[in-house]
């Protein structure tokens, strides 16, 4: 584990336009459940309280259509964490942008922790749910704004409001997906954490990175680990423990 913390350490110090590349295991340490770890959503059994459906089934667009009550309830329960605060490595990540070292984060996360640790520049993939959006006349609302709506939400006009996140079965926002891409085929570094590199397209934007050092730090083996120069499966807090230990001794705190 020393030595490749210390290649990743060293590499991080030649660079200067890093992208990180993230997913759910980004804010299991601040206490939100992942899909497919052990731990994760995935592993739930909601057949009773939801009619045989599975996770995935659940969060689709056509479900929330359907069942509005349902999916409200799921989605409240499950993917909605009012009190969760950034972690060590939201925190850090917002630090290696300040330093100029980190150009982007692109996340599939919908929990807004990035921006709350003061990352700027955040690419929301799966969009966020600190949005939503009257499916009727198209009104915004904040987050606590149908957290006191009721189940489902619904707006002045009646129509049922839905979340700014990309559900199962819908397309991804072109704008994000090219912006995305462009910040990682000119990246100088790649970090991939905290993903199982499972879903589309998330996983195909691995494939834009053209540099050398192209770094995957997950729990659980990934289905690019082959394609990556350095794969450390340790938890992301204690990798981005030495992250900020550096940041600290040559940057100040
Ligand atoms: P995933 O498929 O659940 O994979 C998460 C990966 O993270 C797993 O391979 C774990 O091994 C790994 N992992 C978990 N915790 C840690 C840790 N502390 N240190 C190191 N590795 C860890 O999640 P993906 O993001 O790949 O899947 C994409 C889905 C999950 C997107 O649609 C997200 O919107 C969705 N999601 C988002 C959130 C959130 O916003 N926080 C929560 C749950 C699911």
């Amino acid at each position: 584990m020393d030595e490749k913390i210390e290649r990743l350490l060293s590499w991080i110090d030649k660079s200067q336009k890093i992208v990180f590349l993230g997913g759910a295991g980004v804010s299991t340490d601040s206490g939100i459940a992942d899909f497919r770890s052990s731990t994760g959503l995935y592993s739930g059994d909601f057949r009773d309280a939801y009619g045989q459906a599975r996770a995935e089934e659940i969060l689709s667009g056509g479900y929330l259509k359907r069942f509005p009550e349902r999916f409200y309830r799921f989605y409240f329960e499950n993917l909605i964490f009012p009190g969760a605060k950034p972690n060590i490595v939201h925190c850090t990540l917002a630090r290696l942008e300040q330093i100029g070292k980190l150009s982007a984060v692109v996340t599939q996360n919908i929990d807004g922790l990035h921006e709350s640790a003061g990352s700027r520049r955040v690419l929301c993939l799966h969009g966020s749910s600190a949005s939503n959006t009257c499916m009727k006349c198209g009104q915004k609302y904040s987050l606590a704004d149908i957290q006191n709506m009721g189940v489902p939400p619904k707006c002045i006009c009646d129509g049922i409001v839905r979340p700014d996140v990309v559900l199962f079965g819908e397309s991804l926002d072109a704008e994000v997906m090219s912006e995305s891409a462009e910040c990682i085929s000119n990246a100088d570094m790649l970090i991939v954490g905290g993903t199982s590199l499972a879903v589309f397209p998330a996983a195909m934007f691995v494939q834009y990175y053209r540099g050398e050092k192209f770094v995957i730090i997950n729990r659980d083996a990934t289905p690019y680990d082959m394609a990556a120069r350095l794969v450390i499966r340790e938890p992301l807090g204690e990798v981005f423990g030495a992250v900020e230990r550096y940041i600290d001794e040559f940057y100040g705190r």
